[in-house]
């Protein structure tokens, strides 16, 4: 097990060295030996800084490959594992073994051949022995089912995967309560309740962000700023680490945003990526801050779930409940 050279460890109660492997862009006819290839530089770059887990992107073996309505059957599976670990990933899990270093791999997964065949954009966390520890798949698939010719930016990810059926599970691995989410389920703050509701002191994902939205311009010069705040607020409101990884730069022809990022319990950015490139970002995280956030936000003695229903009981906006209504939902 690598020991961080780092001083602050001595000074931090539960420290966590971790990183934010940052991928710039991958091609569409990108091998995966290449691929993997630079996952494991990165991992050995990490072992070299003492890090003990690193959070690669979402979809980290592939293109974005949802920018395109893809006709071709053929292409399209080549783009999705029907094992993890298997042969193209081999030496990225062997070489976590090797260094004893914990990983989440976003990537696609496909379930099952024919009519039974499904297809999840999917995470995992490998633990330092190399062995899968957790898996998610992305609950908010955003975007398209189908090409919609009035957009500029296509994002059909609904045309080629369903939506998660694994929830929100938390998992005990290197030391810490760990979630997992996928890209757009950050800008959502349900799931980071659900998560912080398990005792989750840690929340890895991974993204695949456009930098502008031609269909939304007035949010382009708030990119940066739509991809942090939900981040931001979550770490606060529920006291968790957040480490989160792009797929960056300039991907066949789509400017990805980078800003891979680390957050504090407290809601701020410790740390953020600084290219759009391949890049190693490692912090030392004191798991340990989790807990005075956790205390301000008691939720055993402040939160109030009967007043909350609609959030779990109403899909889209409905009508105003009346007083009537209020007491009798307060009531059951
Ligand atoms: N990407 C986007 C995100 O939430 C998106 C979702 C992008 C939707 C562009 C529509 C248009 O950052 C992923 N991968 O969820």
């Amino acid at each position: 097990m690598p020991t961080s050279p780092f001083k602050t460890e001595a000074i931090l109660e539960r420290p966590l060295t971790l990183a934010a492997a940052q991928l710039g862009p991958i091609a569409r006819d990108a091998t995966r030996a290449a691929v993997v290839a630079r996952l494991v530089a990165l991992l050995e770059q990490a072992a070299a800084r003492g890090c003990r887990l690193v959070v690669f992107p979402e979809m980290a073996l592939t293109t974005f490959f949802p920018r395109w309505h893809i006709d071709d059957e053929d292409e399209v599976t080549a783009f999705f594992e029907t094992d993890m670990p298997n042969a193209a990933v081999a030496p990225l899990f062997d070489s976590a073994a090797r260094l004893g270093i914990g990983f989440y791999l976003g990537y696609c997964e496909q379930v099952g051949s024919g009519e039974g065949r499904r297809r999840y954009n999917t995470a995992i966390l490998v633990d330092a022995a190399g062995n899968i520890a957790g898996k998610y798949r992305k609950v908010h698939v955003p975007g398209n089912p189908v090409y919609d010719p009035a957009l500029k930016l296509q994002h059909l990810e609904p045309w080629y995967f369903a939506d998660g059926d694994l929830g929100f599970p938390v998992f005990d691995c290197l030391g810490a309560r760990i979630g997992l989410l996928i890209c757009n389920d950050r800008r959502w703050p349900e799931p980071w309740r659900v998560l912080a509701l398990q005792g989750a002191e840690l929340v890895l994902l991974g993204y695949n962000s456009p930098a502008q939205l031609p269909d939304n311009p007035r949010q382009n010069a708030l990119r940066t700023e739509h991809h942090q705040l939900p981040m931001r607020a979550a770490a606060y409101q529920n006291g968790l680490w957040v480490v989160a990884t792009a797929k960056a730069g300039h991907e066949e022809g789509c400017d990805m945003m980078g800003g891979s990022c680390v957050i504090a319990p407290s809601g701020e950015v410790v740390a953020i990526s600084s290219t759009l490139g391949d890049e190693l970002l490692v912090y030392t995280a004191d798991l340990a801050l989790t807990v005075e956030y956790k205390k301000f936000f008691d939720f055993a003695q402040y939160r109030r779930p009967v007043a909350y229903r609609l959030i779990s009981e109403r899909q889209g906006v409905g009508e105003p409940l009346d007083r009537a209504a209020w007491q009798k939902s307060l009531e059951t």
